[in-house]
Protein backbone atom coordinates (compact mmCIF):
# COMPACT_ATOMS: atom_id res chain seq x y z
CA UNK A 1 0.00 0.00 0.00
CA UNK A 2 1.34 3.56 -1.46
CA UNK A 3 2.25 5.75 2.11
CA UNK A 4 -0.09 8.57 2.82
CA UNK A 5 1.66 11.93 1.41
CA UNK A 6 2.59 14.54 3.88
CA UNK A 7 3.35 17.76 2.42
CA UNK A 8 6.30 19.13 4.46
CA UNK A 9 6.39 23.27 5.13
CA UNK A 10 9.32 23.76 7.04
CA UNK A 11 12.39 21.71 7.89
CA UNK A 12 12.36 19.66 10.88
CA UNK A 13 16.03 18.63 12.91
CA UNK A 14 17.26 15.91 11.06
CA UNK A 15 16.36 12.84 14.00
CA UNK A 16 12.91 13.70 12.64
CA UNK A 17 12.65 12.31 9.16
CA UNK A 18 13.96 8.76 9.09
CA UNK A 19 10.86 7.93 11.35
CA UNK A 20 8.69 10.21 9.07
CA UNK A 21 9.86 9.18 5.66
CA UNK A 22 9.41 4.93 6.76
CA UNK A 23 5.65 6.21 7.24
CA UNK A 24 5.10 8.86 5.14
CA UNK A 25 6.08 10.59 1.47
CA UNK A 26 7.21 13.42 2.89
CA UNK A 27 6.95 15.91 0.17
CA UNK A 28 9.48 19.23 0.90
CA UNK A 29 7.31 22.66 0.13
CA UNK A 30 10.38 24.47 1.59
CA UNK A 31 12.94 23.07 -0.88
CA UNK A 32 10.59 23.74 -4.28
CA UNK A 33 12.27 26.08 -6.30
CA UNK A 34 8.53 27.24 -7.80
CA UNK A 35 6.38 26.60 -5.07
CA UNK A 36 2.86 27.18 -6.76
CA UNK A 37 4.00 24.41 -9.49
CA UNK A 38 4.88 21.84 -6.58
CA UNK A 39 1.24 22.57 -4.92
CA UNK A 40 -0.54 22.15 -8.18
CA UNK A 41 1.65 19.13 -9.24
CA UNK A 42 1.83 17.37 -5.23
CA UNK A 43 -1.44 19.59 -3.59
CA UNK A 44 -3.76 16.68 -5.48
CA UNK A 45 -2.32 13.77 -3.52
CA UNK A 46 -1.43 15.51 0.17
CA UNK A 47 -3.70 13.78 3.37
CA UNK A 48 -1.82 15.31 5.87
CA UNK A 49 0.33 18.60 5.96
CA UNK A 50 3.20 18.67 8.73
CA UNK A 51 4.44 22.36 9.66
CA UNK A 52 5.57 24.54 12.40
CA UNK A 53 4.26 27.21 14.61
CA UNK A 54 5.79 29.67 13.11
CA UNK A 55 4.94 28.46 9.32
CA UNK A 56 1.69 27.35 10.06
CA UNK A 57 -0.77 26.36 6.91
CA UNK A 58 -2.95 29.22 5.14
CA UNK A 59 -5.92 29.39 3.08
CA UNK A 60 -4.39 29.18 -0.11
CA UNK A 61 -2.34 26.08 0.34
CA UNK A 62 -5.19 23.84 2.51
CA UNK A 63 -7.43 24.90 -0.93
CA UNK A 64 -5.28 23.02 -3.21
CA UNK A 65 -5.23 20.01 -0.88
CA UNK A 66 -8.64 18.66 -1.18
CA UNK A 67 -7.27 15.43 0.20
CA UNK A 68 -6.39 16.69 3.63
CA UNK A 69 -7.18 15.17 6.66
CA UNK A 70 -4.74 16.34 9.17
CA UNK A 71 -2.44 19.44 10.19
CA UNK A 72 0.17 18.36 12.32
CA UNK A 73 2.02 21.56 13.78
CA UNK A 74 5.32 20.88 15.03
CA UNK A 75 4.83 23.84 17.92
CA UNK A 76 2.57 24.94 20.58
CA UNK A 77 1.28 27.94 18.14
CA UNK A 78 -1.54 27.17 15.96
CA UNK A 79 -2.24 30.65 15.21
CA UNK A 80 -0.43 30.50 11.89
CA UNK A 81 -2.60 27.50 10.45
CA UNK A 82 -6.13 28.92 9.14
CA UNK A 83 -8.66 27.26 11.42
CA UNK A 84 -11.88 28.38 10.00
CA UNK A 85 -10.48 26.69 6.33
CA UNK A 86 -10.25 23.63 8.68
CA UNK A 87 -12.90 23.73 10.55
CA UNK A 88 -15.12 23.82 7.26
CA UNK A 89 -13.83 20.46 5.70
CA UNK A 90 -13.41 19.09 8.90
CA UNK A 91 -9.53 18.92 8.71
CA UNK A 92 -8.25 18.05 11.98
CA UNK A 93 -5.10 19.86 13.27
CA UNK A 94 -2.61 19.10 16.57
CA UNK A 95 -0.02 20.62 18.21
CA UNK A 96 2.56 19.65 20.44
CA UNK A 97 2.09 21.32 24.05
CA UNK A 98 2.84 20.54 27.79
CA UNK A 99 6.62 19.55 26.31
CA UNK A 100 7.99 22.54 25.68
CA UNK A 101 6.46 24.85 28.61
CA UNK A 102 9.61 24.70 30.95
CA UNK A 103 12.08 26.01 28.25
CA UNK A 104 9.99 28.47 27.06
CA UNK A 105 9.69 29.37 30.79
CA UNK A 106 13.55 29.54 31.47
CA UNK A 107 13.96 31.59 27.93
CA UNK A 108 11.77 34.31 29.05
CA UNK A 109 12.95 35.05 32.82
CA UNK A 110 16.51 34.14 31.29
CA UNK A 111 16.17 37.13 29.11
CA UNK A 112 14.51 39.40 32.23
CA UNK A 113 17.55 38.44 34.16
CA UNK A 114 20.11 38.87 31.69
CA UNK A 115 18.57 42.35 30.84
CA UNK A 116 17.90 43.59 34.17
CA UNK A 117 21.94 42.56 35.38
CA UNK A 118 23.10 43.94 31.84
CA UNK A 119 24.87 40.42 31.53
CA UNK A 120 25.51 40.91 27.50
CA UNK A 121 27.29 44.02 28.17
CA UNK A 122 29.38 42.65 31.06
CA UNK A 123 30.46 39.93 29.01
CA UNK A 124 31.80 42.46 26.23
CA UNK A 125 33.18 44.39 28.99
CA UNK A 126 34.94 41.37 30.50
CA UNK A 127 36.10 40.05 26.92
CA UNK A 128 37.32 43.13 25.36
CA UNK A 129 39.88 44.72 27.50
CA UNK A 130 37.05 47.10 29.15
CA UNK A 131 37.51 46.09 32.36
CA UNK A 132 41.02 46.48 32.41
CA UNK A 133 40.89 50.19 30.88
CA UNK A 134 38.05 51.96 32.14
CA UNK A 135 37.33 49.85 35.41
CA UNK A 136 34.20 48.17 36.84
CA UNK A 137 31.41 47.53 34.63
CA UNK A 138 28.48 50.17 35.61
CA UNK A 139 26.42 49.21 38.16
CA UNK A 140 22.98 47.34 37.02
CA UNK A 141 19.29 46.84 38.67
CA UNK A 142 17.85 44.59 40.88
CA UNK A 143 15.65 41.49 39.59
CA UNK A 144 14.85 39.79 42.70
CA UNK A 145 12.33 40.75 44.74
CA UNK A 146 10.47 43.03 42.10
CA UNK A 147 6.99 42.99 40.16
CA UNK A 148 6.00 41.08 37.95
CA UNK A 149 3.16 40.46 35.77
CA UNK A 150 2.35 37.43 33.71
CA UNK A 151 -0.08 37.96 30.48
CA UNK A 152 -1.72 35.19 29.79
CA UNK A 153 -1.65 32.28 32.73
CA UNK A 154 -1.80 29.14 30.16
CA UNK A 155 0.56 26.30 30.40
CA UNK A 156 3.55 28.00 29.92
CA UNK A 157 2.75 31.23 31.94
CA UNK A 158 2.09 29.25 35.21
CA UNK A 159 5.74 27.93 34.56
CA UNK A 160 7.19 31.49 34.25
CA UNK A 161 5.33 32.45 37.76
CA UNK A 162 6.74 29.30 39.31
CA UNK A 163 10.19 30.58 38.27
CA UNK A 164 9.72 34.19 39.30
CA UNK A 165 8.55 32.61 42.65
CA UNK A 166 11.26 31.10 43.08
CA UNK A 167 13.11 34.82 42.72
CA UNK A 168 10.66 36.43 45.23
CA UNK A 169 8.78 38.61 42.87
CA UNK A 170 5.15 40.18 43.84
CA UNK A 171 3.41 38.24 40.90
CA UNK A 172 0.13 39.50 39.24
CA UNK A 173 -1.47 37.98 35.71
CA UNK A 174 -3.93 38.16 33.27
CA UNK A 175 -5.90 35.56 32.11
CA UNK A 176 -9.90 34.88 31.30
CA UNK A 177 -10.69 34.55 34.59
CA UNK A 178 -9.24 33.83 38.34
CA UNK A 179 -7.17 30.65 38.58
CA UNK A 180 -6.08 28.51 41.31
CA UNK A 181 -2.82 29.89 42.01
CA UNK A 182 -0.20 30.42 45.17
CA UNK A 183 -1.48 33.83 46.30
CA UNK A 184 -0.79 35.61 42.65
CA UNK A 185 -3.23 38.67 42.06
CA UNK A 186 -5.76 38.43 38.97
CA UNK A 187 -5.93 41.54 37.22
CA UNK A 188 -8.88 42.04 34.62
CA UNK A 189 -7.53 44.61 32.74
CA UNK A 190 -3.96 44.32 30.67
CA UNK A 191 -3.36 48.10 31.18
CA UNK A 192 -4.18 47.68 34.90
CA UNK A 193 -1.79 44.95 34.87
CA UNK A 194 1.09 46.89 33.35
CA UNK A 195 0.85 49.67 35.96
CA UNK A 196 1.48 47.56 38.64
CA UNK A 197 4.53 45.91 37.64
CA UNK A 198 7.81 46.30 37.00
CA UNK A 199 8.18 43.06 34.53
CA UNK A 200 5.54 42.03 31.73
CA UNK A 201 5.87 38.98 30.84
CA UNK A 202 3.46 38.26 27.28
CA UNK A 203 3.11 34.29 27.42
CA UNK A 204 -1.04 34.28 25.78
CA UNK A 205 -1.82 32.46 22.87
CA UNK A 206 -1.91 34.51 19.85
CA UNK A 207 -5.56 34.71 18.10
CA UNK A 208 -7.95 37.70 16.61
CA UNK A 209 -8.71 38.56 20.62
CA UNK A 210 -4.97 38.96 21.95
CA UNK A 211 -3.90 40.89 18.89
CA UNK A 212 -1.87 44.06 19.87
CA UNK A 213 -3.12 42.84 23.38
CA UNK A 214 -0.39 45.23 24.55
CA UNK A 215 -1.12 48.06 23.20
CA UNK A 216 0.36 51.82 23.14
CA UNK A 217 -1.76 52.26 26.35
CA UNK A 218 -0.36 48.86 28.46
CA UNK A 219 3.10 49.93 27.11
CA UNK A 220 2.54 53.66 28.61
CA UNK A 221 1.64 52.03 31.97
CA UNK A 222 4.36 49.65 32.12
CA UNK A 223 6.56 52.95 32.29
CA UNK A 224 9.93 54.23 31.47
CA UNK A 225 11.32 51.90 34.58
CA UNK A 226 9.23 48.84 33.26
CA UNK A 227 10.44 45.85 30.76
CA UNK A 228 8.54 44.09 28.64
CA UNK A 229 9.12 40.49 27.69
CA UNK A 230 8.06 38.75 24.68
CA UNK A 231 7.76 35.06 24.10
CA UNK A 232 4.05 34.81 22.60
CA UNK A 233 4.10 35.83 19.28
CA UNK A 234 5.04 39.49 17.06
CA UNK A 235 1.11 39.84 16.74
CA UNK A 236 0.27 40.25 20.77
CA UNK A 237 2.14 43.25 21.14
CA UNK A 238 1.69 47.03 18.85
CA UNK A 239 5.26 46.49 17.24
CA UNK A 240 5.24 50.09 15.88
CA UNK A 241 4.15 51.72 19.50
CA UNK A 242 6.82 49.25 21.15
CA UNK A 243 9.85 50.56 19.36
CA UNK A 244 8.41 54.67 19.40
CA UNK A 245 8.45 53.86 23.66
CA UNK A 246 11.83 51.99 23.56
CA UNK A 247 13.28 54.88 21.27
CA UNK A 248 11.70 57.51 23.22
CA UNK A 249 12.61 56.18 26.71
CA UNK A 250 8.70 55.75 27.49
CA UNK A 251 9.53 52.40 28.03
CA UNK A 252 12.71 51.45 29.82
CA UNK A 253 13.36 47.95 27.99
CA UNK A 254 12.43 44.78 26.09
CA UNK A 255 13.65 41.08 26.06
CA UNK A 256 11.90 39.81 22.67
CA UNK A 257 12.45 36.51 21.49
CA UNK A 258 9.39 37.30 18.62
CA UNK A 259 9.48 39.82 15.89
CA UNK A 260 7.02 41.01 13.31
CA UNK A 261 8.02 39.42 9.85
CA UNK A 262 10.93 37.37 11.38
CA UNK A 263 13.70 36.51 10.61
CA UNK A 264 13.70 39.39 8.88
CA UNK A 265 13.48 41.42 11.89
CA UNK A 266 13.01 46.08 11.88
CA UNK A 267 16.62 47.44 11.95
CA UNK A 268 15.19 49.80 14.49
CA UNK A 269 15.51 47.08 17.05
CA UNK A 270 19.17 46.39 16.55
CA UNK A 271 20.13 50.47 17.10
CA UNK A 272 18.56 49.90 20.50
CA UNK A 273 20.76 49.29 23.39
CA UNK A 274 17.69 48.76 26.33
CA UNK A 275 16.97 45.43 24.32
CA UNK A 276 17.81 41.83 24.24
CA UNK A 277 16.63 40.33 21.08
CA UNK A 278 16.62 36.81 20.79
CA UNK A 279 15.93 34.71 16.87
CA UNK A 280 12.65 32.81 17.99
CA UNK A 281 14.30 30.07 20.45
CA UNK A 282 12.09 29.65 22.65
CA UNK A 283 11.79 25.90 22.70
CA UNK A 284 14.76 25.49 20.86
CA UNK A 285 16.53 22.62 22.82
CA UNK A 286 17.72 19.48 21.62
CA UNK A 287 15.47 17.55 24.64
CA UNK A 288 12.50 19.73 23.73
CA UNK A 289 12.84 19.64 20.01
CA UNK A 290 12.87 16.17 20.05
CA UNK A 291 9.61 15.73 22.45
CA UNK A 292 8.30 17.75 20.00
CA UNK A 293 9.20 15.76 16.72
CA UNK A 294 7.81 12.78 18.58
CA UNK A 295 4.12 14.02 19.08
CA UNK A 296 4.59 15.36 15.41
CA UNK A 297 5.02 11.75 14.47
CA UNK A 298 2.71 10.22 17.04
CA UNK A 299 -0.03 12.03 15.89
CA UNK A 300 0.32 11.76 12.21
CA UNK A 301 0.38 7.72 12.80
CA UNK A 302 -2.10 7.59 14.94
CA UNK A 303 -4.22 9.70 12.88
CA UNK A 304 -3.66 7.09 9.87
CA UNK A 305 -3.97 3.96 12.47
CA UNK A 306 -7.12 5.27 13.14
CA UNK A 307 -6.33 5.64 17.06
CA UNK A 308 -7.42 8.92 18.91
CA UNK A 309 -4.66 11.57 18.29
CA UNK A 310 -2.40 12.44 20.84
CA UNK A 311 -2.37 16.22 21.55
CA UNK A 312 -5.36 17.45 19.14
CA UNK A 313 -6.71 21.59 19.06
CA UNK A 314 -10.27 21.76 19.58
CA UNK A 315 -11.75 23.87 17.15
C1 LIG B 1 8.90 27.35 16.88
C2 LIG B 1 6.99 27.98 18.40
O1 LIG B 1 8.38 28.40 16.19
O2 LIG B 1 6.06 26.27 19.70
C3 LIG B 1 5.83 27.25 18.95
O3 LIG B 1 4.69 27.65 18.66
O4 LIG B 1 6.85 29.11 18.06
C4 LIG B 1 8.38 27.36 18.31
O5 LIG B 1 8.42 26.17 18.93
C5 LIG B 1 8.55 26.16 16.03
O6 LIG B 1 7.18 25.91 16.10
C6 LIG B 1 9.37 24.94 16.33
O7 LIG B 1 9.24 24.06 15.24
Amino acid sequence: MSKPQVLQMGAYPEWDMPPLEARFGMQRYFEAADKALFLSTFGPQVRAIATRGDLGANAAVIAVCPKLEIIVVNGVGYDAVDLEACRLRGIRVTNTPEVLNGECADLAVGMALALTRGLVGGEAWARSGDWAAQGPYPLQKRFWGQRAGILGLGRIGMEVGKRLAGFGMQISYLARGPKVTPGWQFVADPVELARGVDFLFVTALANASTRHIVSKAVIAALGPEGMLINISRAANVDEAALLEALETGALGSAALDVFEGEPKVNPRFAALKNVLMQPHVGSATFETRKAMGKLVLDNLVAHFDGRPLVTEVVL
